[in-house]
């Protein structure tokens, strides 16, 4: 790879990209093709597609022992997850929920046919708290549905607190944090139910998928139930049945996912820490570790960027890393108080959450993952250092 020595070496200002094919953000596991062939081939000798199969329930055993908890729940993708807990939980109201979150929060809580009421997050911890929860609360608020970011946590046990003192259950949206724990336990066992995600970026990855953990039997025989027409387990009445299976070839590869996963969360541990010493004293830019945990997933990689100390917005950052195949991400932007349906349908969140709106403004994702090497973590870092001495030549390439 070509240092970038000059400004005209940026692919943005015509020069040729750092990496000759995307490295993108996320976990994106590919087990080996050995593997993947011998998996599917079990499922073809059966001749069992979908529909509670029994790589599903091995899944879900594990999943069981894994989390600590009396169910895991396997389900198509973590946002049908979502959607049936609060459809289980509620037929009308308002669930508090950040506005600092991917799409998919709210949008289970709108499918599910409630309204959310978005609140600020910390400004260090991105996490809710029991302050911007208290400053957001109003009438007819159910529940909290909680988001756990970027591998780490929010304080569980402040917002319980504060869950209870409003006599409301709390459950959480952990699609980022599976393998985190603290002090020893793993994400899974908090709140009334917390949902992940398997999607293809993720730490566990099973294509597309999603699992959700609960204590509760009663709230775990409506899931069951409404997982698939009343499908499994003992029969209970649910408000509304729908089809979040999961198939026997997610299964199988959230299993190879599974055995693999120490590893792949040891290895992106290990870029978290290359991408500190690749990163270090660079003007502006600050690495947010995840918190609230003691043992994180390190599902992503995330910095923040102050524009006046850099010399360069975070969009420009960007800008200038996808010209060169480095597909960092701005999760989230907007906030979702602010993107479509929710700004038009909510109005009065819209300029009610200033620290949402800095932090997106300024965060970034960097690649980390399997398809992440050591050296690709050395070579961005330089490439960022590059960009932030040749920002003024570059601007003028940039949109
Ligand atoms: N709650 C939170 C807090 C979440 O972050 C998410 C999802 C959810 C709930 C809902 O979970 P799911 O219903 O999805 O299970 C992604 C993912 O689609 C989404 O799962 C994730 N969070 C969100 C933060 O990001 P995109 O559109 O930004 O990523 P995507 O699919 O474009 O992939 C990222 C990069 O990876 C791209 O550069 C392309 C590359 N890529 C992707 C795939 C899937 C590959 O090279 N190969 C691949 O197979 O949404």
């Amino acid at each position: 790879m070509k240092q970038k020595k000059l400004t005209s070496d940026f692919a943005v200002a015509g020069g040729e990209a750092t990496f000759s094919e995307i490295l993108p953000v996320g976990q994106l596991y590919f087990p080996s093709w050995e593997r993947y062939e011998a998996a599917m081939r079990d499922i073809f000798e059966r001749k069992y597609y979908t529909n509670h199969g029994p790589l599903l329930e091995r899944l879900e055993a594990r999943l069981e022992e894994f989390f600590g908890v009396k169910h895991a729940i396997c389900v198509t993708n973590a946002t049908v997850g979502l959607i049936m807990v609060a459809k289980a939980l509620f037929r009308d109201g308002k669930i508090m929920v950040p506005g600092f979150t991917f799409v998919g929060t709210a949008q289970a809580v709108s499918i599910a046919g409630l309204d959310p009421v978005f609140c600020d997050v910390d400004a260090s911890t991105h996490h809710l708290t029991p302050e911007t929860l208290d400053a957001a609360y109003e009438n007819e608020v159910r529940a909290i549905l909680g988001v756990n970011l970027w591998g780490g946590a929010v304080d569980f046990e402040a917002l319980d607190l504060y869950a209870r003192s409003k006599g409301i259950p709390i459950f959480y949206d952990s699609a980022h944090g599976l393998g985190s724990r603290i002090a020893g336990k793993p994400l899974g066992g908090f709140g009334l139910a917390e949902v992940f995600s398997f999607h293809a970026t993720k730490v566990l990855g099973s294509t597309e998928g999603g699992c959700i953990c609960t204590n509760d039997n009663d709230l775990a025989a409506l899931l069951r139930n409404m997982r698939c027409g009343y499908g499994m387990g003992r029969i209970v009445e649910v408000p509304v049945t729908t089809n979040g299976r999961m198939s026997e070839a997610q299964a199988a590869i959230a299993l190879m996912s599974l055995d693999d996963l120490e590893e792949h969360m040891a290895r992106n541990r290990a870029l978290a820490s290359g991408y500190e010493d690749a990163l270090r004293d660079i003007p502006g830019l600050s690495i947010c570790t995840p918190t609230g945990v003691d043992v994180t997933n390190r599902q992503y990689f995330v910095c923040e960027i102050d524009e006046r100390e850099m010399g360069m917005s975070r969009n420009e950052l960007a800008e200038v890393l996808k010209a060169e195949n480095i597909y960092a991400r701005r999760y989230f932007f907007p906030g979702v108080h602010r993107s479509v349906p929710y700004a038009e349908r909510y109005p009065q969140y819209v300029e009610s959450l200033p620290t949402t709106d800095a932090l997106c403004g300024r965060l970034i994702q960097l690649p980390i993952g399997a398809l992440v090497t050591d050296e690709d973590v050395r070579v961005i870092g330089d490439v960022i250092r590059g960009a932030v001495r040749h920002v003024e030549g570059l601007r003028k390439h940039l949109a």
